[in-house]
């Protein structure tokens, strides 16, 4: 390699290294571990009100994490919301009020797994007035099992038609889901 190229590559290093740090600095949840999600859904009835956990305190690896199932009355409508948490750190940090202070660089996305008979429908938007999901509407029909994947998207391309695989992912997990 020749001194000009070398030059080259410190300066293409240099670069990075200050767009990878200016990327850290807009972005507080960069850095937060995200190991617990609880989905509250209250029957809008008001006949049932629960949370159920998907719980992974010491994170990736180690320990498996523990996840209640999801059990729902069949043919009801429910208000949803999912809460994040770091309950690596004690006491555990909510990161949910900054998910939704950052609500035009975050994004959730719901997909139904197996012969589940429930819908999901947003009842929230960001600040622009674009998909953000946080809160939802979800509407059991008669008895059945399956599952629910749910994940945070991070900086997704809300312009786009496909915005539910654009971005990164801030946290992913599945709950059993029951309708009984
Ligand atoms: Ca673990």
């Amino acid at each position: 390699m020749n001194t000009s190229a070398v030059k080259i590559s410190l300066l293409s290093l240099l670069l990075l290294t200050v767009a990878l740090v200016g990327c850290r600095k807009d972005d507080d949840t960069e850095n937060e571990i995200i190991t617990t999600v609880v989905v509250q859904l209250k029957a809008t009835d008001g006949s049932f009100e629960r949370s159920f956990t998907w719980n992974d305190p010491d994170g990736d690896g180690g320990l498996p994490p523990t996840v209640e199932d999801i059990a729902l009355p069949a043919n009801k409508e429910f208000d949803a919301q999912v809460f994040f948490y770091d309950r690596s750190k004690s006491p555990e940090v909510d990161i949910t009020e900054e998910i939704e202070a950052e609500s035009n660089t975050h994004l959730l996305v719901y997909s139904i797994n197996g012969p589940l008979n429930l819908t999901i429908v947003p009842t929230d938007t960001d600040t622009e007035g674009r998909p953000f999901r946080l809160k939802t509407r979800w509407t059991t029909g008669n008895p059945s099992t399956g599952s629910v994947l749910i994940t945070l998207r991070h900086n997704p391309n809300k312009r786009l038609p496909n915005l539910d695989s654009t971005g990164s992912v801030d946290a992913e997990v599945e709950f059993p889901v029951r309708v009984q």
